[in-house]
């Protein structure tokens, strides 16, 4: 527990200073000579052939893009190329020691990162498994393509599926990678350990993370490796990825042997530019990058730059530096000095940099460097390597043959089926754990103090007399989440939560308050306040396997995770090609009484991402069912809860809230009640309000209104609310989001498509103002009141005869509002 590290101010308060060490840069300086006893010949002579691979491999891509052709094979590829001609040590030098449980991540310059992996998977697999690996993956429709015909090895079989998989996924064919859906900046191939390359500049920089919490919390062996470029050490991702990944708890609060720094490296790419911006000299102050390290732990990182010119000084740091991790004091900062030759994309004129420079980066070409150096030392002679240089060539113009033959190597058919991209956003599984194993938990869940208390609660918000039971013995919408989620820890094993405050503060509403008792702090812990990192860390946990909840304490600081949650939490599943999972569950807490920055509802801006599952309970019997089944599932959700009603008891659910477990469908909305002349569709907390305006109509108007709580915006079923507008004629739509493009317009907008013709007024929707939101005193002001339901009803749907309207819900104001933009 924190409250045992005590902060005694005497001893903090002391005067002292801070000291540094030296962070050693560019310090190899072996030769070949000396190397030998390390390196067999072969070793050495892999070593080149891995870089001419990958040099070939973006010599030809470059000159498809330039000039549209290659060895006289004409193409044209209209999509993106970011080539990495020069960093061909750094990439072979970084895999030369990894193996299959190892993972990297990488960024848009990734092919020879992928090669440089996958051909050291290559070497490190036996055949039969590297066999059944090319033969299994999507049906061996990859395999049979380089299998046609080809008469040697399977290590060089494999050579050839390694170069076809990357080639065909980057010109979009359905054999590709990621049968053509994630493309040059985004191919990987997990079987090899290469996990996603990302085209967002330090998106690798927090989801590593999460993979290497994954590896930790869950056993597994291997490390990762998060290869990023120079420029993006300036991205929130990749700091909010570091401070989570050198978190003190990993060393004094996590327990036995989850004790311990997480195994991860942070190798920085670092080619001295990010697009025409130079990062030393210009767009960064680090000087060196590795210096970043001091400034993050006492440890600084183990930071340390070494010449990526030169693949054996990388490949003796990446020795070293797992080591480091092994022994469980990761993570790594590594500054790989090296330098793009190639522009930025073929399409870059380096008008930024003088010619100057890259012809004296050339004479230091890394690839004939070391030829020379093999020569020199009698490995082998300059023939031999020109030959292998020469076959590289010929290999490179089959495989480019094979992956531009549309027959061969076709796209995916979208005119035969124009829906397959479709269905391959969810996964839509059903899974009770993610892997079998016994969950790791500190008591029986029946000794659990919450658990034991609400077995005494009501479950329904009134007693058997028919009144009102006291807060303190109610059921609350809270503790439905809580049931579901402490089952759910109990079931499977993989399962981890963080978030801030997540652990002894009970979750900062008191969801998870019980938690603690119950559960390691491998299992649950607090995050630092990084909310891009609690999410990226979840997709990289959630990617690799794991079954996650991280927790966004108010939906306003969404904002802070946008790019995990708009870019990369909805994709990686379809970018995969479906090889990916993504079971993460984001809970966001809707505030209220706190203002403009504490109390938006922005259901919508997750709701409009292809990618994502939607849901809002606003019962506690809907939290349980909806958060079980969320946890059961597959699929990204977010899980919108509203602070206002965390309270509530139970009051549609006669029965009351079952004890037991059971699943609510995502998507399916509810009536909650019956009624004939008109329908009120609610999201979120304003299920309360529509109840009270159905109350007041009937009491004043003799009119039924039924109710519909929406519960879920993605998916969503029209049907049942397609059905009760047939029967009514008149819906009015309401939630707490300001109503300017909120997910009701949308709402709005299809019921009107799919009921035109049972309409007799057209759908309203009352959300909230499009302002700020103002202090709690005049929150009446701005979130619909029930009243505001009535106006809107009288105004545009059906006269209420005797109503007075407060809030003028007419054409005219509608257009004089929109107009001032307001
Ligand atoms: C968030 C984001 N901002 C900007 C870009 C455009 N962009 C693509 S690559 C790049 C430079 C990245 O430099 P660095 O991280 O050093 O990698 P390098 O290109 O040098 O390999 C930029 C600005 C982007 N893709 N993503
Ligand atoms: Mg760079």
């Amino acid at each position: 527990m924190p409250k045992s590290q005590n902060i005694d101010p005497k001893a903090i308060r002391k005067p002292q200073f801070i000291e540094f060490d030296k962070i050693p840069v560019n310090q190899y300086h072996k030769t070949i000579e000396e190397e030998k006893k390390v390196y067999s010949n072969e070793d050495f002579i892999r070593i080149f052939r891995d870089m001419v691979i990958i040099r070939e491999f973006e010599t030809m891509l470059n000159l498809i893009k330039t000039t549209g052709e290659y060895e006289g094979i004409p193409y044209n590829h209209p999509g993106p190329a970011h080539l990495s001609i020069g960093q061909e040590a750094a990439a072979v030098g970084m895999a030369y020691n990894l193996n299959v449980d190892d993972y990297i991540f990488g960024s848009h310059r990734s092919h020879g990162e992928i090669l440089a992996k996958g051909l050291s998977a290559i070497h490190t697999l036996d055949e039969d498994t590297l066999y059944s690996i090319m033969r299994n993956y999507f049906d061996g429709n990859t395999l049979k393509v380089v299998e046609k015909g080809f008469t040697g090895s399977i290590k060089e079989l494999a050579v050839n599926f390694l170069i076809y998989g990357s080639l065909a996924e980057i010109f979009a064919r359905e054999n590709g990678f990621n049968k053509g859906l994630g493309g040059s900046m985004h191919a990987f191939f997990t079987p090899f350990g290469i996990y996603p390359n990302n085209a967002i500049v330090g998106g690798s920089g927090d989801i590593s993370v999460g993979a290497a919490l994954f590896k930790k919390i869950n056993r597994k062996p291997g490390i990762v490796v998060c290869n990023i470029g120079d420029a993006s050490m300036a991205c929130g991702p990749v700091w909010e990825g570091i401070s989570f990944a050198t978190m003190d708890q990993y060393k004094t609060l996590w327990e036995g042997e989850f004790k311990g720094g997480l195994p991860l490296i942070f190798n920085c790419m670092n080619n001295l530019y990010g697009m025409g911006g130079q990062t030393v000299g210009e767009t960064m102050g680090y000087g060196i990058l590795a210096r970043i390290g001091a400034g993050v732990n006492p440890e600084m990182m183990y930071a340390e730059r070494v010449d990526g010119y030169n693949p054996l000084a990388v490949i003796d740091a990446f020795r070293r530096k797992k080591k480091i991790l092994v022994e469980k004091n990761g993570p790594v900062l590594l500054d790989t000095l090296t330098y793009r030759i190639s522009g930025h994309s073929p399409s870059d004129a380096s008008s930024y940099r003088s010619k100057e420079e890259i012809e004296a980066w050339q004479k230091e070409d890394p690839i004939i460097a070391f030829g020379n150096n093999l020569v020199m030392a009698g490995i082998a002679v300059s023939e031999k390597l020109s030959g292998m240089r020469n076959e590289t060539t010929e290999l490179m113009s089959h495989i480019l043959k094979l992956s531009i033959d549309p027959k061969i190597s076709p796209l995916i058919d979208l005119k035969k089926d124009p829906d397959v991209i479709g269905r391959m956003m969810f996964s839509n599984g059903s899974v009770d754990r993610m892997e079998e194993g016994t969950p790791e938990v500190l008591i029986p869940l029946e000794e659990n103090p919450r658990v034991k208390a609400l077995k005494n609660k009501e479950r329904f918000y009134k007693d058997k007399d028919g009144i009102p039971v006291s807060k303190a013995k109610l059921y609350q919408l809270r503790d439905g989440i809580f049931e579901a989620v402490i089952d759910r820890f109990y079931k499977d094993p993989t399962l981890a939560a963080w978030g801030e405050e997540n652990r002894d503060w009970g979750g900062a509403f008191a969801v998870y308050r019980g938690l603690t008792e119950a559960l390691p702090y491998h299992r649950l812990f607090n995050s630092p306040i990084s909310e891009g990192a609690i999410v990226g860390a979840a997709i990289g946990y959630g990617m690799c396997g794991g079954r996650v909840i991280a927790e966004i304490m108010y939906c306003d600081f969404l904002g802070r995770s946008g790019d995990e949650v708009f870019n990369q939490l909805p994709k990686w599943q379809a970018m995969s090609g479906n090889l990916i999972k993504m079971p993460v569950i984001i809970r966001v807490s809707v505030g209220s009484k706190y203002g403009a920055q504490h109390s938006q509802d922005w259901s919508s801006l997750v709701a409009h991402i292809p990618g994502l599952k939607v849901v809002f309970p606003a019962t506690p019997y809907d939290a349980k069912g909806l958060m079980n089944t969320a946890l059961q599932g597959t699929d990204p959700v977010i899980f919108f809860e509203s602070q206002r009603i965390y309270d509530t008891g139970e009051m549609f659910h006669t029965e009351g809230v079952p004890l037991g477990y059971y699943e609510i469908p995502l998507g399916e909305p509810d009536i909650k009640r019956k009624g004939d002349d008109i329908t009120i569709l609610s999201i979120g907390a304003t299920l309360y309000t529509a109840i009270k305006a159905a109350d007041i109509l009937k009491e004043k108007w003799g009119l039924s209104a039924e109710v519909i709580d929406a519960r879920s915006l993605v998916p969503f079923n029209y049907t049942p609310v397609i059905e009760s507008v047939k029967k009514t004629g008149r819906i009015v739509l309401t939630s707490d989001a300001s109503s300017r493009g909120s997910f009701l317009k949308e709402m709005a907008q299809t019921i009107t498509e799919l009921a035109f013709d049972y309409l007799d007024a057209p759908p309203v929707v009352v959300g909230s103002r499009n302002w700020i939101i103002p202090a709690c005193e005049m929150e009446e002001f701005f979130f619909p009141q029930p009243h505001w339901i009535l106006d809107a009803i009288h105004e545009r749907v059906l006269p209420l005869k005797g109503h007075h309207t407060e809030n003028d819900f007419s054409a005219e104001k509608t257009i004089k509002l929109n107009r001032e933009g307001v």
